[in-house]
Parts: structure tokens; sequence; C-alpha cells
């Protein structure tokens, strides 16, 4: 009986230490859910780095113990691991040119390269101790570009498939790694590349047939060897969960009381991860530009804004940080009157029943990424209007865009482009908001993440047919 193996740099868990034993709890994370319909059945697993570092032998062995019964394989990284291969190399490297910051960002050095190979290795040395070669094998992520290439060499004939999460940059920017080679090589082991949109697929074709000695031929590249399938699909939500939340009595208590809170109020959402690609700093200028031509906002306005605590151990996330807590102290500084305040800002994680409430609530979601590779937030605002109001601002740099074509499209960088779009959205009235949320809700509950699943297992099945009959010619 084969089997389907998940790989991905996190497991779906969080680990805590209580009295001295180590505790699993799920992470509510989109993959998590998305792929839980896959590795919690049959003899299924999901490998990969459960999150803390754990030294001591007998504790990696507890936590093991603990996992296997939730079908998950742990990784092990020590600090080394995390600071190179994770933070110097994933996070330094990878994550800023793949979002074009890499004149900015970008720190080329050869020790995070060498750890970024070694820990690729780790994931394959796991993958082998419990793969068959009937398997089907799906790797996830900028942080396992080498993976496919590391498993397909010890296991010539098994089925790879390939997602990456962000997006994949136009060569020009791509081709300025040292290492370009290597990763595109990397990812060719696999029989199926996915990304989000048409574009990444594009700019994946491109690089692959101008930095490498294959051919293509529509979406198909060829190495001599073998045949291998790239093509867009664009990841989904779990829209049930996000269209019934506002119907609990917890969530329907919250949404009260921000009615309450914000009377007469137009509440504009701002939710991410503190990232510089999620372009939180220009969102900040637009809103500051708004409060400068607008008196009627003054009083009558509230953004939202919730920044989700992310890899502030990074000098440049830690100076992001304190940029935008400069930037919301000035706003709310100059604006500010005795009973209101233009920004709320909160700098942490909510449960989810609160981020649902402010969904419901919010009378616009401001989603201004400079790139994002899809970008769910915006899809869970869409879900969560079971009213069908509401008003999405989406930044064409973001995946979800090219889906969301009823949203209010913005070029992020143009701050008085974003500020004339939250004036059209609070003035929006409630029959256009409903002309254009209809059809994006329609969208994001056929387009689920369980579809999403199923197109790309179904495409890798595919594959695997072709190869195998072109390979019996
Ligand atoms: C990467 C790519 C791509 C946020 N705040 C809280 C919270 N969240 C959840 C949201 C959403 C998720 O985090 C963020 O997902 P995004 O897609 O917006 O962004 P990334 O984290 O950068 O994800 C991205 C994605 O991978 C999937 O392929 O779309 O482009 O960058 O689900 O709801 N969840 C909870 N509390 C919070 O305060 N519980």
């Amino acid at each position: 009986m084969s089997k389907t193996i998940i790989v991905s740099n996190r497991l779906p868990v969080k680990i805590s230490k209580t009295d001295g034993a180590y505790h699993s709890s799920p992470s509510e994370g989109g993959l998590a859910t998305g792929l839980g319909s896959i590795y919690k059945q049959g003899d299924n697993v999901w490998i990969g780095w459960p999150g803390v570092e754990i030294a001591e032998q007998e504790d990696k062995d507890q936590v093991t113990n603990e996992l296997k019964d939730l079908s998950l394989i742990p990784v092990f990284l020590d600090q080394e691991e995390i600071n190179q291969y994770y933070e110097g190399f994933s996070n330094e490297v990878l994550w800023p040119v793949f979002h074009y910051y890499a004149s900015t960002y970008a720190a080329y050095k050869q020790s995070n390269w060498e750890y970024y190979q070694a820990v690729n290795k780790k994931f394959r040395d796991t993958i082998l101790k419990v793969a068959e070669p009937g398997d089907v094998i799906w790797v996830h992520d900028y942080q396992l570009l080498l993976l496919p290439q590391l498993v397909r060499q010890e296991m010539p004939d098994v089925s790879i498939g390939f997602f990456l999460h962000i997006p994949f940059p136009s060569n020009e920017m791509f081709r300025l790694i040292p290492w370009r080679s290597e990763l595109l090589e990397g990812m060719l082991g696999a029989d199926l590349i996915g990304f989000h949109t048409f574009d990444d697929v594009r700019h994946f074709l491109g690089a692959a047939t101008r930095l490498l000695p294959v051919s293509s031929n529509s979406n198909i590249i060829s190495n001599g060897e073998r045949s291998i399938v790239v093509e867009s699909f664009p990841m989904g939500i779990d829209e049930k969960k996000y269209s019934s939340l506002p119907l609990q009595d917890e969530v329907k208590e919250q949404i009260d009381l921000i009615k309450e809170n914000f009377q007469n109020k137009k509440l504009i959402l701002s939710i991410d991860r503190l990232d510089y690609s999620k372009g939180i700093l220009q969102r900040l200028e637009a809103f500051e530009l708004l409060l400068e031509q607008c008196p009627e906002c003054i009083e009558h306005i509230t953004l939202y804004m919730i920044v989700v605590p992310s890899r502030d151990t990074v000098p440049q996330y830690a100076h992001l940080r304190d940029e935008i807590d400069k930037k919301v102290g000035k706003i709310n500084a100059l604006y500010r009157t005795m009973d209101w305040s233009p920004i709320h800002y909160y700098y942490r994680s909510f449960p989810i029943e609160t981020l649902s409430a402010l969904y419901y609530s919010a009378d616009v979601c401001l989603v201004t990424p400079m790139r994002d590779g899809m970008n769910l937030v915006s899809k869970e605002y869409v879900a969560s209007r079971i009213n069908n109001d509401g008003v999405l601002i989406m930044s064409e740099m973001a995946g979800s865009s090219k889906e969301l074509i009823d949203a209010i499209i913005v070029n992020p960088n143009n701050t008085g482009e974003v500020c004339r779009a939250i004036l059209q959205a609070i003035n929006m009235p409630l029959e256009e908001q409903r002309r254009r949320m209809i059809p994006m809700r329609q969208l994001v509950a056929k387009f689920n993440t369980s579809h999403w699943v199923k197109i790309f297992m179904d495409k890798l099945k595919e594959v695997k047919l072709m190869q195998r009959s072109m390979q019996a010619r």
C-alpha cells in the first residue's frame, strides 16, 4: 500500500515545555488545515522541524514518540542550523531575492549555503527512512529547494511534487544568487513543480531554460532524462470555516463588542506577519495622506492594524518593527482627539475567533503587500463577508489579485492611489459592494484548500503516468 509523505520546514504543531515535559498542540495555519485531510489518513505522514531547539536525546525521543501518534515525524535542528539554514540562507537570501528585495536585504554567505545544503540532506535522510518506491512525496516551500533532487538521486522512480508558497522572481533577480543553478537543479528533481500564479511559472521556465542545459515545450521541461511539468495551482482557504465562524456565539459576542466600540466609524482592517514584503510602512503613509487630505475622515475612520510577530530576532525585522512603532506613534500623536484614535495597533497574534469577528466587522480590508506569493488574509476576509458587503483593497503585487479581480486593485507604491482607494471604499454604495463581493465569495468557496490539494495530487498522478508511458516507448 503506497503512502503520501508531506515535507515542509515546519511541522503543523506548536511544541511547548511544561513541568519538564514537551507537549504539542495543533497550529492553525492554512497549510496545516489544507493538508490535514491527507497526512492523517492511513500510513501517510508529515515530516518537518518541530519549531524549537531540543538538545537532549531523551527529550528528542519523547517528542518523537508523542508526534508519532499524530502521524508527524520530526527533523531536529540545532541552534547553528537554525541560524544558518533557516535565518541565514532561507530568510536572508531566498526570501529577499524572491520578493525582489535583493539589493536591500540579501546577504550571500558561503557558510549559510553550506548549512542549507546540509539541512536539506538531513530532511532527505529522514525521508529515506520511511519512503518506499510507490510512495508520493510532496515537498513544500523555499527552505527545501534542494530536496526533490536529493531524494530523486536515491529513489529514481518515486513520485515527487514540489510547491513554492512565495513568488518565483524574474530571472534578472533570480540569477543574482551565486548558487542559482544548484537551486534550480534541486527543484527539477520533482515530477511536478507548482506555483501560485502563471507569472511564477513563466519566471521559473525562463530561469531554468536560461541557466541550465534544459529545453522546454510549453510548460514541460526536459533535462535529457525526465520531463518535469510546471504549473500554477492558486492556493485556497478553508472557506467553510471562515464563513461559519461568525455564526458562533463566542465570535458573535466579539462582533457586538466591536460594533459598540466603533460606533459610527468606518473600520479599516490590516493584518500581516511582520515583514518588509507586506508593505506595512507604505500602507501607513497612505493612511497618513488620507488624514491630511480628508478633514471629514477625522473621527470617522479607524485603521485596525494587527502585525503578527515574526522573525524579529533578525535585525532587519527588528528595525522594521521600530519604524512601524514610530510611524503609528507619529500619526496618532498628530491626529488623535479626546475620544478617537486613528490607528489601533497591535503587535501580537490573536485567536482565530477574534480574527473572524474583525473580518466580519471591518468595512474595508486593506491588503497592500509589495510582493506576496498568494495572500490568504484577503481570501479569509472575503469568506467572512456572509452578508456580501465590505470592500477589499488589494495590491496588484499579490498572487490573490489575479483571482480577486472585483477588489479595488492598487499599486502599493502609489501612495496617492492607495489613499484614493480608501476614500472610494468608505464611500462605496452597498449595491456596488455586493456586486463586487458576491463573485469573489463564490470564487473563494469553490477554489478552497481541498480543491487545491486535489488538483495538485491529481496532476502529480497524471504526470507520473505520462512519464511512465514515455519510458515504455
Ligand atoms: C506565505 C506566503 C501565501 C495572521 N494573523 C493571525 C493569524 N494569521 C494568519 C492568517 C493567514 C496567515 O496567518 C497568513 O497567511 P498569508 O498568506 O497572508 O501570508 P504568509 O504568512 O506570508 O504566507 C503567502 C501563503 O504562504 C500560503 O501559500 O499566501 O503569499 O507569503 O491564514 O489568518 N492567525 C491567527 N492569529 C493571528 O493573529 N490565528
